[in-house]
């Protein structure tokens, strides 16, 4: 972890300079009729779990380079996530992926608390094999045409809840593989029986106050079709397992120009909507840091969710999903956590009575005026000073890299050589 007084430190360097500034964005605020305090507060009480797994580098089916000071396992990755959370004070959970975060679970609670995280949706994974399974998923795991491969599948499926249970976790989020490379390879229709009646087997172990979570993906690993391609796949999926039963929209996971905010409203619509990865992407499933290519998106996808926040029963899982292939993992993370915070506190600023009343006349350009007036305002000033509050750094990356973090952990840490990617 980083020095809190190294933290203090750097923040009395910039205090008075964000205490004009954001003075300024108060009075300008004010004008609009809009209380500064109370979008701090909401960007206080925001929070974006970091998935465990992108603390290390990440990579391509072509190759992988892996930086300094990579996290050797579990504890090291909590400790990076402790750092981007000290640092941004927006990152309160740790999503883990099983097997690969895999430890004893009062291990896994000790480290988390000495490192001030909590635990977010667990991630199973079927669509690698691991050294010791008997059965191969190469042509499947929770649809497979081999009930025996099914079972295993759905038998890791409900280890990581489990796991999660004794780590107080509440969710499971279930991202399958499946699928096929040729026309005719697999029966579309029987692959997607198998898949349901697999997932309804996990949802017979869920706990009641647990959510299982149907992520759909386009495409990759499979080529020809995947079982869990769209959000459609995945409502049906969700409203035939139950009232636990929830889809999560990767924002990765869409074919280029997909309208993701209207996926949103509709699955909130359907009472379905349970949480989100946040990415960005320029032509595919690239994971590239939120709200470095398409800001306007994310922005939209949050105005949706502030439109609709007092839906009931509206409960989101906030987490990032995202592969950083040149960059330093922890500075990547610490960006997109307060790029997508960002996003929520725009979309906070909307003047919704007003951009209610354009729609209702029609006005279509002072309706798209109204919601772009939050996109345009520069509420970083507000971002710093939730940051200050709540102990963490005015300039995370700065203070970061003023800590000397990597270089401390590579010290400690063995070099890792290149090795083939792969990342979900
Ligand atoms: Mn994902």
């Amino acid at each position: 972890m980083i020095e809190e007084s190294m933290i203090e430190a750097a923040n009395a360097t910039l205090e008075a300079d964000l205490d004009a500034d954001y003075a300024g964005l108060g009075a300008r605020l004010a004008r609009r009729g809009v209380d500064i305090e109370k979008l701090t507060a909401r960007a206080m009480s925001f929070g974006v779990a970091i998935p465990s797994w992108g603390t290390g580098t990440g990579g391509t089916r072509f190759a992988r380079f892996p930086g300094a000071g990579e996290p050797r396992g579990i504890m090291d990755k909590l400790d990076d996530c402790g750092v981007i959370h000290q640092l941004t004070g927006a990152t309160p959970r740790v999503s883990l992926h099983i097997p690969w975060d895999k430890a004893e679970p009062a291990l896994l609670l000790e480290k988390a608390e000495q490192v001030g995280l909590g635990f977010d949706a667990m991630n199973s994974n079927t669509f690698q094999d691991q050294p010791d399974q008997p059965k191969s998923y190469k042509f499947g795991s929770l649809s497979h045409t081999d009930a025996l491969t099914r079972s295993q599948a759905i038998e890791h499926n409900l280890e990581c809840i489990e796991i999660g249970e004794a780590i107080g976790s509440k969710a499971l989020t279930v991202w399958i593989g499946d699928g096929s490379n040729f026309p005719g390879q697999t029966s579309l229709s029987r692959q997607f029986e198998r898949y349901l009646d697999s997932m309804k087997a996990i949802y017979s172990g869920l706990p009641d106050d647990w959510h299982i979570f149907s992520e759909h993906k386009i495409y990759e690993p499979a080529f020809y079709s995947t079982v869990v391609q769209d959000w459609g796949t995945s409502l049906m999926t969700a409203q035939e397992l139950g009232p636990k039963a929830q889809c999560l929209v990767d924002l990765g996971h869409h074919a280029p120009n997909v309208n993701i905010e209207m996926i949103v409203s509709r699955l909130i619509r359907a009472g379905k909507l349970g949480g989100f990865h946040f990415n960005d992407s320029k032509y595919g499933d690239d994971d590239l840091d939120s709200g470095t290519i398409e800001p306007f998106r994310l922005f939209l996808v949050f105005n949706e969710l502030v439109e609709l926040e007092d839906t009931p029963g509206l409960d989101l899982a906030h987490m990032i999903d995202q592969s950083h292939n040149v960059t330093d993992p922890i500075e990547s993370l610490i960006v997109s956590a307060c790029e997508i915070q960002r996003a929520y506190v725009q979309a906070s600023l909307v003047d919704r009575e007003a951009l209610e009343s354009y729609r209702e006349v029609n006005d279509a350009l002072m309706a798209a005026a109204t919601l772009r007036a939050g996109f345009r305002t520069d509420v970083e000033p507000i971002l710093a000073m939730a940051r200050l509050r709540a102990g963490a750094a005015i300039d995370p990356v700065a203070c970061y890299r003023r800590s000397g973090y990597r270089a401390r952990v590579a010290e400690k840490r063995p070099k890792v050589t290149g090795s083939g990617g792969g990342i979900v």
